[in-house]
């Protein structure tokens, strides 16, 4: 070890200098001394890591000053745990937040490497399933960005999302790899490692006096948590954060006494125990996963996020109590909801504290954002597992539940039937822990992630908490990071707007709002139109090298990309398909606007409904794209294995955005913002964002169809009959008719029958009752298109007015609203 007094005098190692002939050497330096390969040999791969390594360098300085410069100011530091953060690839991100890219392009290119070429062999992070991971990187990007001290916590897993690949128009899941090749992002830190316990047992010593008692939980296994920490650069690099992602380790790498005995797998069973628990990200998307394993890789990362923060809390302050003046935890979802039980095992059990006080500090502590309305989404898990697992923890539940139901019934009078609304067990059936009702209860802050969902979440699954608690939810409408999803996506546009109206934008989104008056300029909407048919033919030629289709970039492109799901009506653009190829067949002398439908998206593996709509996108592609009358008027694409890095190709090269969720089910949507950022018209329910978005963005500029989130409930309640909305709609009859008698799956007629019977019987998402106006709508967009002055002129309103959806806004209202960070 070296002494204190020689720290102090440790020279710092001089800052590293963007120069390119420099950056060249290094990199050479890199493949030579860190790889161990000679240039004249290296690979791709090669040329990657040393490259990530020499850019790393420049990222670390920012880092440790950011770090340091933490704990000299005592600043309140925000911890982000999510259980996903679908983060894409890094390291354009970072070297163009450095400021870096002609730089180090221009260095690669004097070595003979292509800098797009490099970038692009880096794999996807893909530690999501959708908005809400997505979400979590945007943020991280912003938190840097707006100069809050922020860790993310969450899983490393191994496998990220699948890979989705298509055999015969069915999606196949495969596992993905994206460690295969090692992460030169990332730094392994050996030394914060924490022990984490299941299942066991409680003791209770002591004599029974409050003051005295103590319970200590000795759990039957363990395993050790360790963690890996990824820098996250922010806009300019004022600010580098920290993305610190758990891995499990077993105690006992391997049972010796077993192996030796002969037992060469028992020998391993612990260790791969242990390694199951960040093995896998859970692919369901808005349904509990409902298995053992989640539970344990909640509670894995809960507690260990949680040692950690309150270790780096007492090495710095000494004293829990003032907890809650230095942290701020934001729970993504109930994921890590059992965090709030885990708080006050720590405080109590290991810290000492009393409950009161403990409750105090946790409440005071942590706040919770709510992403979906869906009840299937929320999570519960039965009382015999969580006891059985956390045995400590359920106690918790239990005591803190009596606090508050005991509060409710008392002070404020609640009836039966609302003391079982609020209560953290559900005692229907099978008797729960309802997660929701524990992360509401144990923070100060509840938020919705859009004005509808707060406004729908205050009337729906949190009516009576909130009657409880008036004071506690507020919305933070969504936002996405304008670096990613605009200056690095669409390289043509931003030097476009950079052109027009300067550089201010690029540090305040809301400076695009200077772009209007050019909305008015036919040269600027040529040039507008230029940028935007440059990323058509790029999404072409992936199209064309992927799948071998060709398409006319001049037709309109039409986009629906994210996951595949019921609620956001893939089925609802697919009949309309089907309904606008009926009609060119019948009247081929119109006019037809030429569309490219594309779709791309993954279902949950055990989504059966999800999976049979992507069978039917791809069947239909196959009749339509192939049938010589349609005169490739209409093409339908559905590009396989939808992620980050695909959807930067895909969303600047829209025309039109589809958003078309049946209203009051998508809490958010961040997709929706990400196209009009770039240049794309909406066509969309008034749901989610979008209801904002057509605030933002004015009428004339968004078109909007189909019954508001009242009339869909109203409709439910009034008992709705689809199959007399069917019965009345022409085109729809006949369009799901052809569907369900097989004329696109004539390998197998009955294919898509119980799909299309389920519209007639139920329709719980309500495409039959908007599917005329759906069309409607459809047919304004061909009449605005037509005129193409006026439809780039929304679309460069569009661009101009969007600004507010950076998640750089939503974050400065977290910090200042909720977690009262940063500067
Ligand atoms: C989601 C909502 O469905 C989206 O509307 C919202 O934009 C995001 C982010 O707030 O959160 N909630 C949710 O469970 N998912 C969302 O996308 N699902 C996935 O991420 C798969």
């Amino acid at each position: 070890m070296i002494t204190k007094s020689v720290i102090a005098d440790l020279p710092s190692p001089p800052p590293r200098s963007a120069d390119p002939a420099k950056l060249a050497a290094e990199i050479i330096e890199r493949l030579t001394y860190s790889i161990g390969k000679d240039a004249k040999v290296a690979k791709p791969h090669d040329w990657m890591t040393a490259t990530i390594l020499v850019i790393r360098d420049r990222v670390i300085d920012r880092w440790m000053a950011s770090t340091r410069q933490t704990y000299e100011t005592g600043g309140k530091r925000v911890y982000y745990l999510s259980l996903e953060f679908l983060i894409g690839r890094l390291t354009r991100d970072a070297v163009s937040n450095l400021g870096m890219i002609d730089e180090v392009r221009e260095a690669l290119n004097s070595l003979g490497v292509d800098f797009d070429a490099v970038t692009a062999l880096e794999p996807d992070a893909a530690l999501g399933n959708g908005g809400l991971g997505r979400l979590a990187a945007c943020f991280m990007e912003s938190m840097a960005t707006v100069d809050v001290p922020a860790y993310g916590y969450g899983i490393r897993y191994v496998h990220g999302l699948f890979r989705q690949q298509m055999s015969d128009g069915w999606q196949v899941e495969l596992p993905e790899t994206w460690l295969a090749n090692g992460n030169a992002w990332e730094f392994q830190r050996r030394e914060s490692a924490y022990e984490i316990g299941f299942g066991g047992s409680v003791d209770t010593i002591g004599n029974g006096s409050d003051e005295t008692q103590r319970c200590i939980w000795k759990p039957q296994e363990r395993v050790i948590a360790t963690a890996f920490d990824t820098p996250v650069v922010g806009w300019r690099a004022k600010r580098v954060n920290t993305l610190r992602l758990w891995t499990a380790q077993p105690i006992d790498p391997i049972l010796l006494d077993a192996f030796n005995a002969g037992d060469h797998i028992g020998a391993l069973r612990e260790s791969n125990k242990a390694e199951a628990l960040a093995r896998v990200l859970y692919p369901a998307d808005q349904t509990p996963a409902g298995q053992e394993l989640r539970l344990r890789q909640e509670y894995f990362f809960s507690s260990a996020s949680l040692q950690d923060i309150l270790r780096r809390h007492l090495q710095q302050y000494g004293d829990l109590r003032t907890l809650a003046d230095k942290v701020a935890i934001q729970l993504n979802d109930t994921h890590p909801a059992v965090s709030v039980a885990e708080m006050m095992r720590l405080l109590i059990d290991i810290h000492r504290m009393d409950f009161d006080q403990a409750w105090d500090i946790t409440r005071a502590t942590f706040s919770y954002t709510n992403h979906t309305l869906l009840p299937e989404a929320l999570e519960s898990w039965p009382v015999p597992l969580f006891e059985r697992l956390l045995p400590r923890h359920m106690q918790l539940v239990y005591a803190i539940n009596a606090n508050v139901l005991r509060h409710a019934r008392k002070d404020r009078g609640f009836s039966d039937e609302k003391i079982r609304a609020v209560s953290m067990i559900d005692e229907a059936g099978d008797r729960r822990v309802r997660m929701g009702n524990l992360a509401f209860l144990g923070s100060h802050s509840i938020n919705g992630v859009s004005a509808l969902h707060t406004e729908l979440m205050k009337q729906t699954v949190f009516s009576d908490l909130h009657g409880l608690y008036p004071d506690r939810i507020n919305n933070k409408t969504n936002g996405i990071t304008p670096r990613r999803w605009l200056m690095q996506c669409n390289r043509g546009l931003f030097g476009l707007i950079r052109e027009a109206i300067g550089d201010d934008f690029m540090d305040d989104a809301e400076k695009l709002k200077a772009l209007e008056p050019f909305a008015r300029d036919a040269g600027f909407r040529a040039r507008f139109a230029n940028v935007k048919r440059d990323n058509k033919v790029r999404l072409s030629n992936l199209v064309a090298r992927r799948m071998g289709i060709r398409l006319d970039p001049s037709s309109l492109f039409d986009i629906q990309i994210k996951r595949i799901h019921e609620y956001k009506r893939q089925l609802l653009n697919i009949i309309e398909a089907v309904a606008i190829y009926d009609q060119i067949r019948s009247h081929p002398e119109l006019d037809w606007t030429p569309r490219v439908k594309f779709f791309a998206g993954k279902a949950a593996p055990s989504y059966y409904n999800a999976k049979l709509i992507i069978k039917l996108a791809n069947d239909v592609a196959r009749v339509i794209n192939n049938d010589p009358t349609v005169r490739g008027l209409l093409k339908i694409v559905f590009i396989p294995n939808y992620n980050v890095s695909l959807a930067e190709v895909m969303v600047p090269a829209a025309d039109l955005s589809e958003q078309i969720s049946t209203a009051g089910m998508e809490a958010s949507g961040t997709g929706n913002m990400k196209f009009a950022l770039n240049g794309a018209l909406t066509i969309g329910t008034l749901d989610g964002a979008n209801v904002e978005i057509r605030e933002c963005v004015g009428e004339d500029n968004i078109v909007i169809f189909g019954l508001t989130a009242e009339e869909v409930a109203q409709q439910r309640a009034d008992g709705y009959n689809p199959r007399a909305v069917i019965e009345n709609s022409r085109e729809l009859s006949q369009a799901l008719t052809a569907i369900a008698s097989g004329v696109f799956s004539p390998d197998d007629r009955d294919r898509f029958s119980g799909l299309i019977s389920g519209l007639y019987e139920h329709d719980w998402f309500m495409v039959a009752a908007d599917f005329d106006a759906y069309t409607r709508a459809q047919r304004q967009v061909d009449s605005l298109w037509v005129d193409e002055e006026a439809w780039y002129g929304r679309t460069i309103l569009n661009t101009a007015r969007v600004g507010w959806f950076s998640s750089d806004r939503t974050i400065r209202q977290y910090a200042k609203e909720i977690w009262k960070a940063g500067p």
